[in-house]
């Protein structure tokens, strides 16, 4: 019998979730969780690389887990758990600081890179350090695939690297796991400025369809969102990256074909086809939040605590064998 392969990913509780995060990461999930063995963090210890408010954040972890729950993952099929409630996470990722991980890798991530801007001596040693512990996060469970938008595919590279370099040192002890990126959707850009990603972190909220946004003010933000020159509707990434931007939402939160749209707007003009997404986008968030206010923290903390007791043997039996391998025990 072939073995079911593992699925592990996780959104940080450090904003709030966007359609960005929905297409990109969170969709691919609910598609997986049939066919896979899945498990789905809230990984509130990466959200802490930047500042965050101690309340704001405790609200924001329920608020995750609630949506990955309203978006369709099923505590029945999938594990859902909070990282910082297995210690396991944060020891491995100190053991991979020091045995698999080279300064010169964490040089190299252009996620530091962009978030760390002009102030790369001041920022924590955590935000620096923060794709160890992804690292970390995704070896501990003998992941074999990782769905993530683009903007995570090197992090998932560097655990590869690192699992590598670690079961040459000591034996065979993780697997090597693999990033899947959604075909079309895997980066939604900002609607102000389709070069930028959507970000939930992002200052100005206009940039972003936050998933529990108040739904005429979501629809204002696509009749505003920046259009291209000329006035046809076709994909065309390089030439027109806002109507691309605009068709891949479309596509993916109406559940349209891009070519079928292409045809259904080629007499149509920006004005009608914005219209027309403002209205996929209000049935889509109307739909979403029914099912979002039907959850209570209290349904959120329970699931979370039911996937600790889930996965800890898991994390403990791994960490068991790393500490062995490395002479602590
Ligand atoms: P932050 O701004 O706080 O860094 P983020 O919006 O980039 O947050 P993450 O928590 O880093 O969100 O990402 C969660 C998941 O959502 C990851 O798999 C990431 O690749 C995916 N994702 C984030 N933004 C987008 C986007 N604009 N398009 C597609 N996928 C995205
Ligand atoms: N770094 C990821 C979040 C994340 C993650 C993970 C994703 C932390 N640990 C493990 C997949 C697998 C991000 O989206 N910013």
């Amino acid at each position: 019998m072939p073995t079911i392969k593992t699925i592990f990913s996780g959104i940080q509780p450090s904003g709030r979730l966007n359609i960005g995060n929905y297409i990109g990461a969170i969709s691919q999930w609910v598609e997986m969780q049939s066919h896979y063995n899945c498990i789905f963090s809230v990984v509130d210890y990466h959200a802490i690389t930047v500042k965050q408010d101690s309340e704001e954040l405790r609200k924001r972890i329920l608020e995750v887990t609630k949506i990955y729950l309203a978006a369709g993952i099923d505590p029945e099929k999938s594990i859902i758990f909070q990282q910082s409630a297995i210690p396991a996470h944060t020891e491995l990722a100190w053991i991979f600081n020091c045995y698999g991980t080279h300064m010169s890798d964490l040089n190299k991530m252009t996620q530091f890179k962009d978030k760390s801007g002009k102030n790369q001596e001041s920022v924590s040693v955590g935000l620096y350090d923060y794709p160890v512990l992804m690292a970390a996060d995704i070896l501990l469970y003998d992941t074999d695939i990782v769905p993530v938008g683009e903007d995570q595919k090197q992090h998932v590279e560097l655990a590869r690297d690192i699992a590598r370099r670690f079961n040459n040192e000591f034996g065979d002890i993780f697997k090597i796991p693999q990033a899947v990126v959604r075909q079309e959707g895997a980066k939604i850009m900002s609607l102000l400025d389709p070069t930028r990603k959507m970000s939930k972190s992002d200052d100005n909220q206009n940039n972003c369809i936050a998933l529990l946004d108040d739904v005429a003010s979501a629809q204002k933000k696509i009749i505003r969102a920046v259009t291209d020159s000329g006035s046809e509707i076709v994909y065309d990434p390089l030439h027109k990256p806002a109507i691309a931007n605009l068709l891949t939402i479309y596509a993916q939160l109406g559940n349209r074909q891009i070519k079928r749209l292409e045809k259904d707007y080629a007499d149509k003009g920006y004005g009608d086809f914005k219209k027309d997404l403002a209205d996929i986008v209000l049935k889509f968030l109307t739909d979403f939040q029914s099912k979002y206010n039907k959850i209570s923290d209290n349904d959120a903390r329970e699931i979370l605590e039911d996937g600790r007791k889930k996965i800890e043997k898991i994390a403990n039996g791994k960490m068991e064998r790393v500490r062995k391998s490395i002479g602590v025990r």
